[in-house]
């Protein structure tokens, strides 16, 4: 259990070369840090949990005014550490809402470290865990969850439309979303419970009719929330494509053209690529990692070919799309042992895409006709070339239309426990709708009481510590 009443300190900028390095502290003993910091002080004075109203001559020194820049030096007890600015904020007006203080000295791999400890010597001071300030920020009431989710999503935003929707997120348009769903819910459940409360006044209080249109309209609004949410999961956690087929299909030719570099070793021996091989591109705005496997054969050459494909076997299940590529120039018999594992892993192979490599290439009429029976007749088929780049423009669009297409306007950052929270309000609504139907009122009420605590968890209006632990504990130190 942490405890919020101490002060936190972290480095709030990347470990590394760079000119500016940010330490930063949130809590009561903010102001006492920025007193002991900037002066030269006997360590002594570090053990004290509050600086005497008379600060010995060495400390005293006009107080800071919040949100103004001061040129100083940092002090570890006597020892000068660093020069640099402090700016102080004063609660409640700070990212946390309480006070605090940003020391912003110099970068590299030394000195800002030096500055935290001299902080963290300090009584009621510690070191922040990981999310922390946002978290304050969150109990403070400085923002709903959605958007101290978003900060984070913003700050590992893989691509620019993630930004963008990060951003969207972090500036309420989900938590604007949910307001109002929430809101209308609220009506509803009023004018429900009233009902429920005076049941001989039901008619005056009462409309099922135009409750059920109600519901079907919040019912609608939640799928479209479903859907916008679903979009802002896929810009979060981005997709991930893996390629896989019979050795020597060109895989390892086809990531390196994605990818527009030579990533991955080609040569004519089948069986070259041995270990798994992870790419990051974008394509339409939603970052994919595209991994290339060794193509899965019966009879590896070696142990190490064999270890390949049982990587490759293991990528395959955790993929978002796999797509398989058959070189069409080759005899059948290679083609189906490819084949005949990629049906063995999977019942309903229905995120799976086939890629007819090799198309310049004069195909073998039986590897061809192998394609054209079932499973593989109702999949989506490209023929493709790396040689003559015949088919990549059409795969780019097909991969783009099957990971979703982003529109540019209204969509924000979510996560996937976002999704499963609206999943299962619609889910409520959906029984809440039913139990109406029947005329059974009590159970409607409960139904839609059961919608709106799901909403609840997205923002944090309803939520407990552990569920605050698991959020938080992905952020980055300092944030
Ligand atoms: N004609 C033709 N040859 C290709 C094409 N793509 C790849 N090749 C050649 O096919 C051979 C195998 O290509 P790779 O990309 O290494 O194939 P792979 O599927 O990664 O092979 P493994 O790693 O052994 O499973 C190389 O000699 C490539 O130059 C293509 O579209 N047309
Ligand atoms: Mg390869």
């Amino acid at each position: 259990m942490l405890d919020f009443n101490d002060s936190i300190a972290a480095i709030a900028t990347p470990p590394g070369r760079g000119g500016i390095a940010i330490v930063r502290i949130s809590g009561p003993d903010a102001r006492k840090v920025a007193t002991l910091i900037t002066k030269a002080h006997d360590p002594k004075l570090n053990a004290l949990k509050e600086l005497p109203a008379e600060l010995p001559p060495e400390l005293s020194a006009a107080p800071l005014k919040p949100r103004y820049v001061y040129l100083r030096k940092f002090y570890d007890g006597l020892d000068e550490v660093d020069e640099g600015v402090i700016v102080y904020y004063a609660a409640p007006h700070s990212y946390t809402g309480e006070d605090v203080v940003e020391l912003q000295g110099h970068g590299g791999n030394v000195v800002p470290q030096r500055v935290l400890s001299a902080v963290l010597k300090i009584a009621g001071v510690r070191q922040a865990e990981p999310g922390e300030f946002t978290r304050r920020a969150f109990l403070n009431g400085k923002m709903d969850l959605t958007a101290a989710e978003a900060v984070e999503d913003l700050i590992s935003a893989g691509s620019e439309s993630a930004a963008k929707a990060a951003l969207a997120s972090l500036n309420g348009a989900f938590a604007v979303r949910l307001q109002q769903l929430s809101e209308q819910l609220t009506q509803l459940r009023v004018r429900l419970e009233a009902c429920l409360d005076f049941p001989e006044e039901h008619e005056d209080f009462f409309d099922s009719g135009r409750a059920q249109s109600e519901l079907a309209h919040l019912c609608a609004l939640t799928q479209e929330a479903v859907t916008i949410a679903g979009q802002g999961v896929r810009l979060n956690e981005g997709a991930r494509i893996v390629l896989a087929g019979q050795p020597n299909a060109g895989k390892s030719s086809l990531l390196n053209a994605l990818a527009g570099s030579e990533r991955a070793i080609v040569t004519n021996i089948p069986g070259t690529t041995r270990d798994v091989l992870t790419i990051n591109i974008e394509i339409g705005g939603i970052p994919v990692t595209i991994t290339d496997t060794a193509g899965i054969r019966d009879r590896p050459s070696d142990e190490i070919e064999a270890i390949g494909i049982a990587r490759a076997l293991d990528e395959l299940k955790q993929a978002d799309l796999i797509l398989l590529m058959i070189d069409t120039s080759k005899p059948a018999a290679e083609a189906l042992e490819a084949l005949n594992h990629m049906q063995k892993l999977f019942d309903h192979p229905k995120h799976l895409m086939v890629l007819k490599s090799k198309s310049d290439l004069p195909p073998n009429a039986e590897t061809a006709a192998l394609l054209t029976q079932e499973p593989w007749a109702q999949m989506e088929q490209i023929a493709t070339s790396t040689k003559t780049e015949h088919g990549l423009e059409q795969l780019r669009r097909k991969l783009h239309e099957v990971l979703g297409i982003i529109p540019s306007e209204g969509v924000f950052s979510a996560r996937r426990r976002h999704l499963t929270a609206l999943n299962e309000s619609a889910e409520a609504l959906k029984r809440a709708q039913e139990m109406l139907e029947l005329g059974d009122l009590v159970l409607t009420a409960r139904e839609l009481s059961i919608a709106q605590e799901h909403l609840g968890t997205i923002t944090g209006k309803v939520t407990s510590d552990d569920i605050l632990g698991i959020i938080f504990s992905t952020f980055c130190i300092g944030k």
